[in-house]
């Protein structure tokens, strides 16, 4: 990573491979269980899928920590298909996990329904947030915790960058725009996923291939 001078292969990693196989109702204990061991070993979950309704159980394994969801869709819907745990209750079952210090961003859908519960968590839109400069500043400036938990949905990407994911929504975030907030809040991270990669929607590896490099810049960010 030659902006940051650093040789991404001396950085100490292990792949934990695929954890979640079980269902619905195991891999929320799974999850939060495996979580919970690399915190208590002193080690820097980094979680790639996947259906993002796993976020929730992985937050439910910190303590004292602040969420930001980078997510085209607001996903603050009680229940979607009778579902509680969905990817459209994501920001939903997160906020009740950290008493709603949550700040979702990159937001371009946000259903009739939500609007009409009320109580929506605190948001910055796709436009404002891809003008760069001021929006970007904000981000994690609100936060209770100087601890941060990053949760990516890759949807939050312009489709014309990522068109590999489950609902692609057009007039999404440049890459650009990810790999600023990234570099400005790594050091203050403590958990880090990216979601919703689908590699049969996309074209030419292009989504994940871009979903490598944002953890890469996470990598090469952190002092
Ligand atoms: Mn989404």
């Amino acid at each position: 990573m030659m902006e940051y001078d650093v040789d991404i292969s001396t950085i100490p990693l292990h792949d934990y491979g695929n954890l979640v196989e079980y269902s619905l109702e195991d891999m929320g204990s799974t999850v939060r269980g495996t979580i919970m061991d690399i915190l208590e070993d002193g080690k820097f979950p980094l979680i790639v899928g996947g259906e993002h309704s796993i976020t929730p159980h992985v937050v439910s394994a910190y303590e004292d920590v602040s969420v930001l969801i980078l997510d085209a869709h607001l996903d603050y819907r009680d229940t979607y298909e009778g579902m509680k745990y969905s990817h459209a209750t994501v920001s939903r079952r997160v906020s009740e996990q950290i008493a709603n210090d949550l700040l979702v961003c990159g937001v371009r859908s946000i259903s009739s329904d939500e609007i009409k519960e009320g109580n929506l968590p605190n948001y910055i839109s796709a436009k404002e947030i891809n003008s760069m400069g001021e929006p970007v500043d904000r981000v994690g400036e609100n936060f209770k915790s100087s601890r941060i938990y990053l949760s990516i949905d890759m949807d939050v990407v312009d489709p014309a960058y990522a068109p590999g994911v489950g609902n692609p929504e057009p007039f999404g975030l440049k890459p650009i725009v990810l790999k600023e907030i990234i570099h400005k809040l790594a050091d203050r991270m403590v958990g880090f996923d990216i979601m919703e990669v689908s590699p049969t929607n996309d074209a030419g590896g292009i989504t994940s291939n871009l979903a490598a490099r944002l953890i890469y810049e996470f990598l090469g960010s952190r002092r």
